[in-house]
């Protein structure tokens, strides 16, 4: 594993030195501090601003050179060897033309989301802030693109990937098991200080962001300072729409609206089954107490009869959690009379929905109180989804699975946490116990206990052991809670869909908490959880917290490579064109390259086989049967 410290410039000085055809061409200048490089770029821009779009408005090849880079210095020779040129007017025209077709195509393929940050960066506070020492250039991506551009042979072999993953036993880790299906694999450490002044840049070799913060994506103009055509990222910055319990509640109701005008509009024929209409019933119903019609119903519903008496009966009947930032079972609890005193009082029965200002939404979920047990312990299992490609959409999940248990027998009755959720964090407070008071709150021994949360067990082994209970059917778990939760994840995406961006470089992963509710034994999924924690809680969960980083990632370079096989091609035409003065028609090239940056994976690069931790559950890139796959085959249905 080889972890590389990029060089640190605090003083950029530009000399680049080129070397076209045995004659050196020095563009000199010097520059003291980053302000000063900021200057220039502004100036670009302000020629760039006064020219026609038609009028290429990209910067010539002095500008792109300006960074002494160098990793680019070969990049002119690779392709003025590739096409034979001799005359160097000829050869500086050339990579003008390829700057302006890939800056561009940058920028035309850029989803709106990023494209309000290239055209009014400031609108963005992050931007005028340090980030981790990383240098903003705003030839970046066009020199990125041009190495990328003449280099295939490493882009379709190597892997470099930039990450500022700080647990470094798993990062380690996940880097070292690459260069077995990688020839080789880079990774950087970033220094600590997110907000330390000196400047590095960015390695323009790089394919892939493996990124923990998502604020990379609004610290720096991607398409153009960093987030290439062939780079993957793996964040979506809009997907809050249903990674955040507020997000995710709203755009939830929204969908069920929806669902419940199409099967009451006469005009539409084609209806959902009640069969669908039960099952797109997959998320608890949550009241965000910051939304005034949510906080009524909410007050209104526990002061009516059938709260009482289903509280009496059943036991709680809500959780409530404190906003965004609620992670790892902190801040969630159930609603014990006290709590709900407590929210009555403070909200005075519902009077003053409205008036309280959260800034972080209180939100009160319905709490399935009935869940499936297993030996009288309560389970969540957890099988991570990637939105492999948002151009177009493309899914895959996991097929396999951990099951983590909760550390204390369920009872609907007792609010002690330890019953209710089955979080690391939540059960390890318990480890402080001694062994005796340990095996005699939880009836286990501590390694039987440790290995009890964390996610340890797979659905094999949960099939067999609900069915020796009479709980569950044979092949249950594989026929219909699997296929369910995949149609369950698609529902999901598909209704947050309008809120993506659908940027062919971005790609993300999920780790989506579920139970099955023992009332119509179908699976809920309490919430989508990003950046999931990859603890090393077992040699099994480790090695599968790794095997998991890496099929995504080979997924996604899969799709680089493809993008770039593709492109490549056309742009290869394109020069031909060109240097046969024949007048490439731009605008004609243009489309033809926008449509080759859509994701679909090219045969040569399938690594479907490669891919041990998921299976494909959703593809718009093939023409084929849309709803996939594995070993499972599964009802079209009930897809929104
Ligand atoms: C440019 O980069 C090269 C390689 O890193 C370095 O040796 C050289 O001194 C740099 N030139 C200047 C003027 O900074
Ligand atoms: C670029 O490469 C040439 C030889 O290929 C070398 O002479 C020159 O110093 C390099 N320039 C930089 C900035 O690395
Ligand atoms: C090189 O190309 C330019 C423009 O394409 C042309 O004007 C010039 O005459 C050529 N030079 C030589 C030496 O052929
Ligand atoms: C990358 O790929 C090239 C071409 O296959 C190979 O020769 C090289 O060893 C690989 N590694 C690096 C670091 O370039
Ligand atoms: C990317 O660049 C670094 C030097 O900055 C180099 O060590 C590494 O081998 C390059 N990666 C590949 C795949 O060539
Ligand atoms: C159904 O179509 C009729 C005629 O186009 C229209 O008047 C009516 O509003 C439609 N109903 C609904 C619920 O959209
Ligand atoms: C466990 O004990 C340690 C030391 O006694 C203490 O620092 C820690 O906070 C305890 N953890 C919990 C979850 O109670
Ligand atoms: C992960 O945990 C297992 C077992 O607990 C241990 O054997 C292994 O060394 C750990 N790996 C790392 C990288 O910490
Ligand atoms: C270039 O192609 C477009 C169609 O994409 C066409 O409308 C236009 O006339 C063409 N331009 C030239 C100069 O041929
Ligand atoms: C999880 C995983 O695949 N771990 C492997 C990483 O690579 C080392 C060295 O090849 C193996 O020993 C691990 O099993």
């Amino acid at each position: 594993m080889s972890i590389q410290l990029a060089a640190k410039i605090s003083v950029v000085v530009l000399t680049v030195a080129l070397v076209i055809g045995g004659v050196n061409i020095y563009y000199t200048q010097k520059l003291n501090t980053i302000q000063q490089g900021q200057k220039l770029n502004q100036q670009i821009k302000q020629e760039e601003d006064d020219d026609e779009y038609e009028e290429y408005t990209v910067p010539t090849l002095k500008e792109t050179m300006l960074i002494n880079d160098s990793l680019f210095n070969n990049t002119i020779q690779i392709i003025q060897n590739k096409y034979n040129i001799q005359n160097l007017t000829e050869l500086d025209d050339l990579i003008n033309q390829l700057g302006r077709v890939f800056n561009d195509l940058e920028s035309e393929t850029l989803s709106s989301y990023f494209k309000n940050f290239v055209n009014n960066p400031h609108q963005n506070k992050d931007i005028q802030q340090a980030f981790y020492g990383l240098y903003r250039d705003d030839f970046y991506c066009i020199k990125s693109d041009l190495y990328h551009f003449a280099h295939e042979e490493e882009l379709y072999n190597n892997i470099t990937l930039f990450s500022d993953w700080n647990d470094q036993y798993t990062r380690d880790d996940i880097f070292a098991n690459f260069s077995k299906v990688a020839s080789e694999m880079y990774g950087w450490e970033l220094p600590s200080d997110y907000l330390r002044k000196e400047s590095f840049a960015p390695e323009i070799n790089i394919t892939q962001y493996y990124f923990n913060r998502p604020r990379f994506m609004s610290s720096f103009v991607m398409g153009k300072q960093l987030g290439c055509l062939f780079q993957g990222i793996n964040k979506i910055p809009s997907s809050g729409s249903f990674t955040r319990k507020e997000g995710l509640s709203r755009s939830y109701r929204k969908f069920l609206t929806q669902i419940d005008q199409i099967n009451s509009n006469p005009n539409i024929t084609k209806k959902y089954s009640d069969k669908c209409m039960k099952e797109f019933k997959f998320l608890p119903q949550t009241y965000n107490l910051n939304n005034v019609d949510e906080c009524k119903n909410f007050f209104n519903y526990v002061e009516s009869e059938t709260y009482q008496k289903k509280f009496k009966e059943e036991g709680f009947q809500f959780i409530s959690k404190l906003g965004a930032n609620v992670h790892q079972g902190k801040g969630i609890s159930v609603v014990t009379p006290a709590i709900m005193e407590a929210l009555q009082k403070k909200y005075q029965n519902g009077q003053l929905c409205g008036s309280i200002g959260e800034q972080n939404p209180e939100l009160v979920q319905e709490y399935i109180n009935n869940p499936l047990l297993l030996n009288g312990v309560k389970f969540e299992v957890r099988m991570h989804f990637v939105i492999a490609s948002l151009n177009p959409l493309i899914i895959y999940a996991q097929d396999k699975a951990g099951v983590a248990f909760c550390a204390l027998k369920y009872n609907s009755h007792d609010s002690q946490i330890q019953r209710h959720l089955c979080v690391y964090n939540i059960a390890r407070e318990l480890l402080n116990l001694s062994d005796e008071e340990l095996f005699k709150i939880s009836g286990k021994t501590r390694e039987q206990f440790m290995s009890s949360f964390s996610y340890q067990h797979t659905l094999e082994s949960l099939q067999e052991e609900l069915e020796k209970e009479g709980s569950v059917p044979p092949g249950w778990v594989f026929n219909d809670f699997i296929p369910s939760v995949f149609r369950n994840y698609i529902n999901t995406v598909l209704f947050s869909r309008q809120y993506l961006s659908p940027d062919s470089r971005l790609y993300e992963m999920y780790a989506p908490d579920i139970l099955v509710n023992k009332d119509n034994m179908k699976p809920y999924i309490l919430e989508y959880n990003t950046n999931p924690r990859m603890v090393n809680t077992s040699y099994f969960v480790h090695g599968w917290n790794v095997q998991t980083i890496k099929d995504i990632v080979l997924i996604n370079m899969a799709q680089v490579r493809s993008r770039h096989f593709r492109i490549k091609t056309i742009i290869d035409e394109y020069v031909k064109e060109f240097l046969q003065n024949k007048n490439p028609n731009r605008s004609e090239y243009m489309k033809r390259l926008i449509e080759a940056n859509k994701n679909k994976i090219e045969p040569q690069f399938n690594v479907d086989k490669e891919i041990t931790s998921y299976v494909k559950i959703y593809d718009e890139s093939t023409e084929e049967d849309l709803y996939y796959k594995g070993n499972l085959i599964f009802d079209k249905e009930c897809l929104h």
